[in-house]
């Protein structure tokens, strides 16, 4: 059988590392693109010859022309700029539009069948206009944040309670960035709600607060370490663990920025809500309950993505 074709569409920190990643797990053949030249052939390179001391088999090339993702089964797209210190995801909005229109004409020429998943920020607007700049179907077009953004709130309750990470689930709703909703009560250990933990007095009401500002400024605390970009391996890995689910039809539930078209009463925008991921791309949007609070928190993550889709229709009337 033919091996799967995996396009990355950016070669910058996350597309080298999704590149390391994509190959160490044997998911296909790897092609890096990239407009600045010399840097997906040499990142292509460099990984290719990682795989011998690695032992996997991965075809890995470089290219500067998007015919050369002719044909992927799974594209995912880093293209664009990233944060640096003082800025807000938001302030990426004007330049990362324009590549995601370049980005959505090159897979609608190319890869019209692939399985998108779109990493550029600011997240929920840039996939929604990838979507839309694509034409491609909207359960094939997806945004990696809400993993993420699950992985940083699991990661800091695993410290917290000192257990395995494994044993940490967290549920995450709404949009990326200061708005996310992370849920206490369906974040569990071993299946223990978190409001049962504080009862149990494994942590109390006020840490669990700081933990869940911390989750909602994850990404901010990296850039000010990094001083000269944003994460790039957490994100990386996320957005693997999406791709393996479509291509494996795993299955996965998975918190992911899908298309709402009436789902937890949002129409026509990408936000942030447990999704179902296989064979068929986005096969389910699980809608879930929502307390007052929750729901209110929900609709405050919501309006915060309308506003910066309406400020992309400012810039792109087509998007409309
Ligand atoms: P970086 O290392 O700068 O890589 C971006 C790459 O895109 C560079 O190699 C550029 O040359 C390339 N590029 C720029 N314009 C184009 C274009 N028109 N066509 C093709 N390639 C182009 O950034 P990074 O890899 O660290 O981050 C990539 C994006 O992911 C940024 O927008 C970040 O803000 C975003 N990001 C999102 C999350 C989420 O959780 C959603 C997390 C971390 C980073």
């Amino acid at each position: 059988m033919a091996r799967n074709k995996i396009a990355l569409i950016g070669s910058g920190m996350i597309g080298g590392t999704l590149a390391h990643l994509a190959g160490l797990k044997e998911l296909g053949d790897i092609v890096l693109f990239d407009i600045a030249e010399g840097t997906p052939q040499g990142k292509a390179l460099d990984i290719a010859q990682s795989a011998p001391v690695e032992g996997f088999d991965a075809r890995m090339s470089g290219a500067n022309d998007y015919s050369a993702i002719e044909g992927a089964d799974v594209c995912i797209v880093t293209a664009g700029v990233a944060r640096k210190p003082g800025m807000s995801r938001d302030d990426l909005l004007g330049i990362n539009l324009k590549v995601m229109e370049q980005v959505g004409a090159g897979i609608k020429k190319y890869a019209p069948n692939a399985f998108v998943i779109c990493i550029t920020n600011p997240l929920d607007a840039m996939v929604w206009a990838l979507q839309k700049f694509s034409g491609l179907p909207k359960n094939k077009v997806v945004g990696m944040a809400g993993v993420l953004d699950s992985g940083r709130f699991q990661h800091f309750l695993a410290e917290e309670f000192n257990v395995s990470v494994e044993d940490v689930t967290a549920f995450v709703l709404g949009g990326h960035g200061d708005s996310m909703v992370p849920l206490a009560r369906y974040s569990t250990v071993a299946g223990i709600p978190l409001p049962d933990l504080i009862k149990m007095g494994w942590t109390t009401k006020e840490k669990l607060e700081a933990i869940i500002q911390r989750t909602r400024d994850g990404g901010a605390e990296i850039v000010k370490l990094l001083k000269t970009g944003s994460a790039y391996y957490a994100p990386a890995s996320s957005a693997i663990l999406m791709a393996e689910s479509y291509l494996k039809d795993k299955k996965r539930v998975l918190p992911c920025a899908a298309h709402l078209s009436g789902q937890y009463g949002v129409k026509d925008m990408y936000v942030g809500v447990p999704c179902v991921i296989g064979e068929g791309g986005i096969e389910r949007v699980i809608e879930i309950e929502l307390n007052k609070t929750e729901q209110k928190a929900f609709d405050s993550s919501v309006a915060a993505v309308a506003g910066l889709c309406e400020a992309c229709i400012a810039i792109a009337p087509n998007l409309k």
